[in-house]
């Protein structure tokens, strides 16, 4: 397993891909939508099988395999929201937790060393218990208005990201939310490293299209 230093989350982080079967297009399978993602350039991805109709079980942990196998063979790091079982079942990249979840320093300790842990932060005080916890990322959100998760907290735009910054914050920082080509300037400029997309990737009618002109709308904030 490669070591993750600081540096190299944050390039990872710059167009960070999140899906789950529900995310696709119906007639989409999730595997070609992420074949799709990697070819138009996204740089990690998340596996999030949530939301009503969601898989479980031996097909959840199936459908993981299959997409690991995918992000292995093109160099993609892989990391699975929430489910620590999960994330060492398929011997992931890294786990991103919620502020429901346990802290990061023991999230750490039960998936092990050398694993990625990132978590979603909506308050400067929870950056900072993050941060002190060990966390090596934050998802900040939600930046704009989402449907792809039904609990989003209030739509906070960028000011947590400039809020940070202007407190000397300085761990890697993903913006999350309803993220699109047209507003993905804006949340570099607001002090993010990249950007957390689900819907304008895995619903566009060509992800590899979408995800080429994301990472040019982040290459030039
Ligand atoms: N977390 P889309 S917003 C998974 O605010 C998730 O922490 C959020 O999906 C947070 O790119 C969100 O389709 C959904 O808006 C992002």
């Amino acid at each position: 397993m490669p070591t993750w230093n600081e540096e190299a989350i944050r390039r990872a982080l710059k167009l960070y891909f999140i899906m789950g079967s529900v995310n696709c297009r119906s007639a989409a399978a999730p595997a070609e939508v992420l074949r799709e993602a990697i070819r138009g350039g996204i740089t990690l991805f998340q596996y999030r099988e949530k939301g009503a109709g969601a898989l479980t079980g031996e097909a959840m942990l199936a459908l993981g395999a299959e997409l690991r196998d995918i992000c292995r063979a093109s160099g993609i790091p892989f990391i699975v929201n929430d489910d620590i079982e999960l994330a060492i079942a398929l011997d992931a990249d890294g786990i991103h937790i919620g502020q429901d979840d346990a802290p990061a320093d023991e999230i750490r300790r039960r998936v092990g060393e050398g694993r990625i842990v990132g978590v979603s932060a909506h308050t400067i005080e929870e950056a900072r218990k993050a941060i002190a916890d060990g966390a090596d990322y934050l998802g900040i959100g939600p930046i704009y208005p989402t449907s792809s998760k039904d609990d989003a907290k209030p739509v906070q735009g960028t000011r947590l990201l400039e809020k940070l910054a202007a407190n000397g914050i300085r761990i890697p920082l993903v913006g999350i939310g309803g993220i699109t080509t047209a507003n993905a300037g804006e949340v570099m400029r607001g002090g993010a490293d990249g950007i957390s997309i689900i819907s304008a990737i895995a619903a566009a009618g060509s992800p590899a299209e979408a995800a080429h002109e994301l990472l040019a709308a982040v290459q030039r904030p």
